[in-house]
């Protein structure tokens, strides 16, 4: 061989080596391939159980991960470095997520158990005939508070917060929608507000809630609540009925001035690889038996008529946690608002944040 083809050659060999072995590598870590699925879901969201069920069942290793916002999910799926077979994002997300093409079409004809879902959860504005998500979740976000360690003080709205009486006793969730939401339900404007004089009066009124407010947190605002470490939380609906099944002192109220109604649906996202295995595990999730066990220990409200008709009924006819469709249809579902407009919301969210500091 000449010098130079041999010089070719050999870097054509290496080429394919390392080729081979990036490939290698995405397979070990189970980003690929047929017999792995990668399920991407917020924090404490799901029966651990039912997983390692799921295993058994399909014979397929599911790698799970986690994310605390629909903010932090999105880019990382844009990013694209993992690539995930199933995720569960909001509805607001999931028009996002479709405007951007990022997420994969369903194929009905691979989920039978659809068929469990209540028609009221299905066919919403954000995602008109499933044709890319399905139900998971739902519910409403609200105050949770111990009245024993307020005096027995009665909660109703949002304007409670703000009460001198109340210093360093509220735990915030760490959402940007949450809290700009709130605030802007707290002066009677729409929690999808995009007037930009609304958004800075709510984070003004924000600073001033700061002297009552103890911290900003992730997942562990449960634990805090049901130990007694503070006596308000503003938390997601089926947060408050996991703390209160721990710790029975509390109350969840849907404050008077309105809220939000929010809908966390399974998606597949555009780069998925297991497309048969996302959909065998969406299936899976809509099983009415799977649906009850994962409702049961996750607290949050299942859209899953047959799962609500196997579950307690001391759970399922609890108006605080799964209010009738005319309580819910006073109360508002955050919109795609756009880029420029999310933005906002998160940086007004976190001067909030940083003026705490
Ligand atoms: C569970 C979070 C639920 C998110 N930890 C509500 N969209």
């Amino acid at each position: 061989m000449k010098p130079l083809v041999r010089m070719f050659a050999i870097v054509f060999v290496v080429a394919i080596g390392i080729l081979y072995w990036i490939q290698y590598l995405n397979t070990s870590e189970g980003y690929s391939g047929d017999n792995t699925l990668t399920v991407y879901n917020w924090g404490d969201y799901i029966d651990p159980e039912l997983i390692e069920q799921f295993e058994e069942q399909s014979g397929m290793k599911v790698i799970y991960q986690t994310f605390d916002s629909n903010e932090a999910m999105m880019t990382k799926i844009k990013q694209g470095g993992t690539v995930y077979d199933v995720a569960v994002p909001s509805e607001y997300a999931i028009d996002k997520m479709k405007q951007e093409g990022l997420l994969y079409k369903l194929d009905p004809s691979k989920l039978p158990n659809l068929g469990n879902i209540n028609e009221r959860f299905m066919d919403l504005p954000f995602d008109p005939g499933n044709e890319y998500s399905v139900p998971y979740f739902w519910g409403t976000v609200g105050i949770v508070y111990n009245p024993e360690l307020l005096d027995g003080k009665k909660l109703t709205g949002w304007n409670d917060l703000w009460d001198e009486s109340l210093r360093n006793e509220i735990l915030l969730a760490d959402g940007a929608r949450e809290v700009m939401g709130f605030a802007l339900n707290s002066l009677s404007y729409s929690l999808n507000d995009t007037n930009d004089d609304h958004l800075v009066e709510a984070k003004q009124k924000l600073e001033k809630l700061t002297p009552n407010v103890k911290a900003i947190v992730g997942d562990e605002i449960k634990m805090l609540l049901a130990a007694e470490e503070a006596a308000i939380g503003v938390v997601w609906s089926g947060d408050a009925s996991e703390i209160i099944s721990e710790n029975e002192k509390l109350d969840y109220v849907v404050p008077s001035e309105g809220t939000n109604l929010w809908f966390d649906n399974m998606v597949i996202p555009r780069t998925a690889r297991n497309i048969d295995g996302a959909h065998q595990f969406i299936n899976f999730m809509l099983d009415a038996e799977v649906a009850a066990q994962n409702a049961e220990y996750v607290g949050y409200s299942t859209p899953n008529e047959e799962a609500l008709a196997i579950m307690p009924e001391e759970i399922t006819e609890d108006e605080r946690f799964y209010p009738s469709e005319e309580m819910t249809a006073k109360l508002e579902v955050y919109e795609n608002l756009g880029k420029t407009m999310l933005a906002r919301y998160n940086e007004l969210f976190l001067e909030f944040k940083m003026h705490r500091k």
